[in-house]
């Protein structure tokens, strides 16, 4: 538990219940965030955030903005109605402290009317401030600016007003740092947080959400740092560090956007919003030419990777509607089988996103919603509305049809080529690819294979390995890029082929994940763009074909160094440049200290003659292929030393679904592609 210094006040007494109350939150971060890690570092923004999105929604904030400072502290303002802060009439505490600091007490307050996006967000506010070294709320009311600032989740005093209101109107704003002594890292990421609010902003039509990345505008920092409306600050942020995002057309936008480089099948998005089952269902959906199906699915706008009710019941009108009108229509003779699901769903992009008050979440991740109503209510919404959509455009339906018609006789075709492939025995029997360098373990449950890219790598991994357990599969080139590909052209492709065989699940109907061969499979490429494209190829094959091997936690990506450091005979592995420089440090102060100590003794010299620099060596690593075979072991394989990564459905659903400028790591395209758009349309609708 935190030991604070004991406030000056006679604040102890509520002190020590405000602890009790946040104490499981401290004990078991990870129930209430999911993890210490990054993702659950990055929640806490989330949290902060979906409390100013609730205000949105009930019609009260219009603005929201995110605020990146130095030191890792990030603030989040609204222009709502200001939490209020008056004493509550039951707890006698002011409503804002009670936010602050009770589990689940963000929206019982202002009565009724306001919602609560739940979900694996939605624990609230305080859970944020219990694991925040600092956490400082400033809400804008009645004319005056109101204060209070905790620390790990205690008040450091009453919630004070500080004077006037300085911009005008009301609003609430939350200032924190994440306590270091939880997470595995305090570090937020731009590019992970423009994405989130992003799509954000496409779930909640109309609103605004900005990003300001201050970590490197320290005197303006300062200045919100104090208060997070001061005018002056406000006025003075560029546009070169500010990201806005406002989509007046909500997911419909959301689904243009996905198509934005796909050559369509349909003109007009449909778009449907409606309540049924006490569930408000939106549903947006265009065809394109494309062979794969992207379908998103949000409940209380959290993303569910692995679907759900809402997606099952969305998937069935589908199928069930655009038969019936192909039949009313003659388009389907008698004669004819309907449409499968896979016929209607291929080049299909959709967005389903609803609100419901009780969302149930199912699964290890908790990433598929479970509430039988939703699929019925989703169902019954689609059902009506896409029918009258079809009629309404005639000219999209046909297009839409002859689309569905023309993937199912390519399904059929398809079909016939894998069952000549399979039955001709084209991996059963095979005897293992002679580029794959095995172990001689045959236990699975020890073994780990290395999926490593290059010949010259896949040379230095081969000797440097332990060949006792590890086994080495050098991929040459880009894989065949699934996205695209049919099962029967997959099979086709030698390093696929290859990659199945040793793997030894067999694919398709024929997966069996009890055939793995390896405990651990471990993606290792280069720190490039090329080794980042193989690797995101590499998750898209696995979590299309093999999802299992990720959701049962067999699929890890290496991360190499990318620095060697060395002063004198000392050698040391960066991980990134902030660790680079540490270590460069670290090496040169202790080695000035030796020198220091070894001339005192000799010649009792004083410290001003000791040179202040020592020589450094530093080699930046670009490729794996760049290491011999004892570095590749040393930082890079040997269980003992290296870092492993494993890949979360979250990680694969990335690589598949949206890896393009919407989900790309690269902030420069990204930004451009906003900065163009918000200067070109008033109303930001990209
Ligand atoms: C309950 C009641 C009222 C405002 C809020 C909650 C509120 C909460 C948050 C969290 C972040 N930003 C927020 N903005 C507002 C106001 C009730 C009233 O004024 O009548």
């Amino acid at each position: 538990m935190p030991k604070s210094t004991p406030p000056k006040s006679g604040y102890t007494a509520q002190q020590i219940t405000v602890l009790e109350g946040l104490d499981p939150v401290r004990k078991r971060p990870g129930m209430y965030i999911g993890s210490t890690g990054p993702q659950g570092l990055h929640h806490l923004v989330w949290e902060v955030v979906d409390n100013s999105i609730d205000e949105a929604m009930a019609g009260h904030a219009k603005r929201i903005l995110v605020r990146m400072l130095p030191d890792n502290y990030v603030q989040v303002v609204d222009d709502g109605r200001g939490i209020p802060v008056d004493p509550h009439p039951q707890f006698k505490t002011s409503a804002l402290e009670l936010v602050m600091t009770k589990l689940h007490a963000g929206g019982k307050f202002g009565g009724g009317g306001y919602k609560v996006s739940g979900g694996l967000h939605g624990v609230g506010v305080s859970v944020v401030n219990a694991l925040s070294t600092l956490l400082r709320a400033e809400v804008q009311r009645e004319k005056q600016r109101w204060v209070q600032e905790y620390h790990r989740g205690v008040p450091q005093g009453k919630v004070k007003s500080v004077g006037r209101a300085q911009l005008p109107g009301t609003g609430t704003a939350v200032t924190f740092h994440p306590d270091p002594t939880i997470f595995t890292e305090i570090i937020f990421d731009l590019p992970t947080i423009l994405d989130h609010l992003r799509q954000q902003a496409y779930l909640t039509k109309g609103v605004t959400l900005i990003v300001e990345d201050l970590r490197n505008h320290a005197a303006l920092a300062e200045r919100f740092m104090e208060s997070a409306f001061d005018p002056k600050a406000t006025g003075a942020v560029p546009l070169t560090s500010t990201y806005t995002f406002h989509f007046e057309g909500g997911i419909a936008a959301f689904v243009r956007h996905l198509n934005h480089r796909k050559e369509l099948a349909q003109d007009a998005v449909f778009y449907v919003e409606k309540e049924a089952e006490e569930i408000n269902v939106e549903v947006a959906l265009q065809y394109t030419k494309d062979y794969k199906e992207t379908a998103l699915a949000f409940a209380n706008n959290i993303f569910n990777p692995e679907g759900g009710t809402h997606i099952a019941g969305f998937r069935t009108a589908l199928t069930r509607t655009l038969n019936a009108y192909a039949r009313a229509k003659g388009m389907l003779k008698e004669k004819d089988e309907n449409l499968t699901g896979e016929d209607v769903r291929e080049g299909l992009t959709t967005i389903v996103s609803i609100k419901v008050k009780d969302p149930q979440f199912e699964g290890q991740t908790k990433a598929k919603l479970g509430n039988p109503e939703a699929q019925t209510a989703v169902a019954t919404v689609l059902g009506d509305s896409f029918a009258a959509f079809l009629e309404e455009h005639p000219r999209d339906a046909e297009s839409i049809i002859g689309r569905c018609l023309l993937s199912a006789q390519a399904r059929k075709a398809a079909r016939a080529a894998r069952d000549t492939v399979l039955r001709k025995g084209a991996l059963e029997g095979l005897t293992l690819p002679g580029k794959l360098a095995d172990c001689s373990s045959r236990d699975p449950s020890v073994s780990e294979m290395f999926i490593v890219e290059g010949d010259s790598a896949g040379g230095s991994a081969k000797s440097g390995r332990n060949r006792e357990f590890q086994a080495i599969l050098p991929l040459r080139g880009k894989i065949l890029n699934v996205e695209r590909a049919r099962i029967d052209k997959m099979l086709a492709n030698n390093e696929i082929k290859s990659l199945i065989i040793a793997l030894g699940t067999n694919i398709g109907e024929q997966f069996d994940i009890a055939k793995l061969r390896y405990d651990r499979i471990i993606i290792a490429t280069d720190a490039d763009v090329d080794g980042a494209h193989i690797r995101t190829l590499l998750l898209t094959l696995f979590w299309r074909y093999f999802s299992k091997v990720i959701t049962e936690g067999h699929l890890y990506i290496a991360q190499p160094p990318l620095f060697r450091v060395q002063v004198g005979k000392e050698v040391r592995y960066a991980y990134s440049d902030h660790q680079r420089d540490d270590i460069l440090r670290e090496l040169q102060e202790s080695r000035k200290h030796g020198k220091t100590q070894e001339r005192k003794n000799k010649e009792a010299k004083t410290d001003e003659e000791i040179p202040a620099e020592i020589k450094a060596s530093i080699q930046r690593y670009k490729g794996l292929g760049e290491m011999n075979p004892e570095q590749l072991w040393e930082t890079t394989m040997d269980p003992e030393r290296r870092v492993l990564k494993r890949v979360t459905v979250d990680d694969a659903q990335k690589a598949d679904a949206i890896f393009d400028v919407l989900m790309g790591s690269d902030v420069e395209p990204r930004k451009k592609f906003i900065q163009t758009h918000a200067k070109a349309v008033k109303n930001l609708d990209i």
